[in-house]
């Protein structure tokens, strides 16, 4: 009886998996194009090489999370010398107080980016979460759990451009925008610079609202019960092309 039973049993765990993969939603794929021009980091992705760029928008995992749907897109670019990120972010209520590097960024309006340069791997990646004050949270984590803040990014620039008014309740802003370039030196420990044809993987992320309001929306769903993006097998591609 037994001899029936265990196949019988294996084939059902075979079917709730098989299930459990096809219920999960695609990761996402985004082709990151060469600047064709310089980047002026002042917060304003306004500059012509953007025009080349796709745009990503995050969407809203967590329908039990009480904060306002605000609309994010982000693209990306690169050169020789950066990778290049940029967030616009539609915000009805600009709000932010953390103001020293490495301080929890993450429980302001923030924007993120996890980057894993060697998606053969999902146990090391570094995180950069950035507040609308352009301050930076970086950090390398190891196995999703282990954080190491006192990792920092060199050579990184950052910046914000607001429209509205900060820290102001009782208005009604428009929005924030910010853009980051993070020099390929320091990703090398973990592989070697892209060059077209690379895939990276990464997912990018915001936090919005304060507490008890608040709201994460991503680029590609980390399909957890909570909202937590710390997921790297979840991560979207990018794929690095002219
Ligand atoms: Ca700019
Ligand atoms: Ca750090």
């Amino acid at each position: 009886m037994c001899y029936i039973l265990v196949p019988m049993r294996l084939a059902g765990l075979f079917l709730i998996f098989g299930a459990y993969l096809l219920a999960q939603p695609p990761i996402p794929h985004y082709d990151v194009h060469r600047a064709t021009s310089p980047i002026l980091v002042d917060g304003k992705p306004d500059d012509k090489a953007w025009g080349a760029a796709g745009r990503l928008e995050l969407i809203f995992p967590w329908e039990a999370q009480t904060g306002a749907k605000q609309k994010t897109t982000a693209r990306l670019l690169w050169d020789d010398d950066n990778l290049y990120v940029s967030y616009e972010c539609e915000d009805t209520d600009i709000v932010a107080q953390y103001a020293e590097h490495d301080d929890p960024t993450y429980k302001d309006d923030a924007v993120e980016i996890f980057i894993n340069p060697r998606p053969s791997q999902t146990g090391v990646y570094i995180g950069l979460e950035m507040n609308v004050l352009a301050v930076l949270y970086d950090y390398v984590m190891y196995d999703s759990k282990n954080l190491f803040k006192q990792f920092d990014l060199r050579g990184v620039k950052l910046a914000t451009h607001i429209e509205g008014t900060l820290n102001a309740r009782g208005d009604k802003d428009k929005g924030w925008s910010l853009e980051v370039a993070i020099p390929w030196s320091n990703f090398d420990a973990l592989a070697k610079r892209p060059i077209p044809g690379t895939v990276w993987s990464a997912n990018i992320n915001r936090w919005d609202g304060v507490e008890p309001n608040r709201r994460m929306s991503n680029w590609s769903d980390p399909v957890q019960p909570n909202p937590n993006p710390h997921v790297p097998s979840r991560f979207g591609q990018l794929m690095f092309v002219q």
